[in-house]
């Protein structure tokens, strides 16, 4: 069946460069595409102008389509939302992790590779700053949680008590997948963190039709290495989309002001209303009800130090 000029609409569902795949979605059957020529784009500030969940429209037969025979993207509809970071801390250009989606899947671990909290609380204030809920996991719990439950305890302690959803899975024992599964019921979820982490390897748990490539840790350095330099979107069967990233080292925010950050961190919003000053940077002034969370033990201080990093980023690089 032929489908009218206007009615040429699609998701992008993989973005390799300059190469790209389209799908009809729902229907899962991806087609190759270009950008090439006049494009009208929405975004103009991004390094990137397409990325993986862009509904764009285009101009070609999507059913002769071939590698040879791209169909073109000729339009970038406007996005819902999208996620991005600044790609170096320099640079004032952004790159979009990817648009149009519902939620984050923000992977982690503990050790193999060992965690880096700044990185993961730049990530959920990214994703709290353009309004894409963000949901924990801390993945290879296999590899620790025997030797180490301290620690597992006080990592689930901060991020819960931020007000972040943590989930558990070990991909050897299945453990948390089952969960991890019905939470992207429905949804067109993002995963991201670093490389190494267990993304690839959870998109193949929770779906074992899918085989992303899968990295192995290097034995020497136990370290993640980059396995996959693009962003691909995956169908799960009646369940949702997800969306695999290669590991990203930096994570600059973009778009967000420094007196805005606090904002992000829903556990300083909760109570910076209280604070006798307004504005107040959360530092120095008498009577903040963020530093006296803090005192409290509301506020991790692992949390606040990664607060106060971010100021302190601002100020070098703006
Ligand atoms: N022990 C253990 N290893 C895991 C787990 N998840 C992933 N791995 C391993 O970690 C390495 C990196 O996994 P990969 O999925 O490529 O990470 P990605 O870079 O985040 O996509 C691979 O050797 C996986 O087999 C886990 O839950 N437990
Ligand atoms: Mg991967
Ligand atoms: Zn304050």
């Amino acid at each position: 069946m032929q489908i009218p000029e206007q009615d040429k609409r699609a998701v992008v569902v993989k973005n390799a460069g300059s190469h790209f795949l389209l799908s009809r979605l729902p229907d899962w059957s991806p087609f190759p595409a270009v950008l090439r020529g006049k494009v009208r784009l929405g975004q103009t500030t991004a390094t990137n102008p397409v990325a993986v969940g862009d509904v764009v429209r285009y101009e070609g037969d999507e059913m002769q389509a071939d590698a040879q025979h791209p169909v073109l993207i000729r339009e970038i509809l406007p996005r819902r939302n999208c996620l991005s970071r600044r790609s170096t801390n320099l640079s004032r250009q952004a790159h979009v992790l990817a648009a149009n989606i519902d939620r984050a899947i923000v992977v982690t671990t503990l050790y193999f590779p060992e965690i880096k909290l700044p990185f993961l609380d730049r990530m959920l204030v990214s994703c709290a700053c353009y309004g894409v809920p963000a949901l924990i996991v801390l993945n290879k719990v296999d590899m620790y949680r025997e030797e180490d439950p301290e620690s597992v305890r006080h990592f689930c302690d901060i991020y819960e008590k931020a007000g972040y959803p943590v989930l558990q899975t070990a991909v050897p024992t299945g453990e948390g997948i089952g969960a991890l599964r019905e939470a992207c019921r429905g949804k067109c979820s993002l995963l991201c963190g670093e490389s190494g982490v267990g993304k690839s390897s959870l998109v193949h748990a929770i779906d074992p039709s899918l085989q992303p490539k899968i990295g192995r840790i290097s034995d020497v350095h136990l370290q993640g290495k980059h396995t996959t330099s693009l962003y691909e979107m995956y169908p799960l069967a009646g369940l949702g989309f997800l969306i695999d990233s290669p590991g990203l080292r930096g994570f600059g925010l973009s778009d967000v002001p420094p007196d805005d950050v606090f904002r992000y961190f829903p556990e300083m919003l909760r109570v910076a209303d209280d604070c006798r000053f307004m504005p107040c940077t959360h530092t120095h002034e008498p009577g903040c009800a963020v530093k006296a969370a803090l005192e409290a033990g509301d506020i991790s201080p692992e949390r606040y130090a990664s607060y106060l990093g971010m100021l302190e980023e601002d100020r070098k690089f703006r």
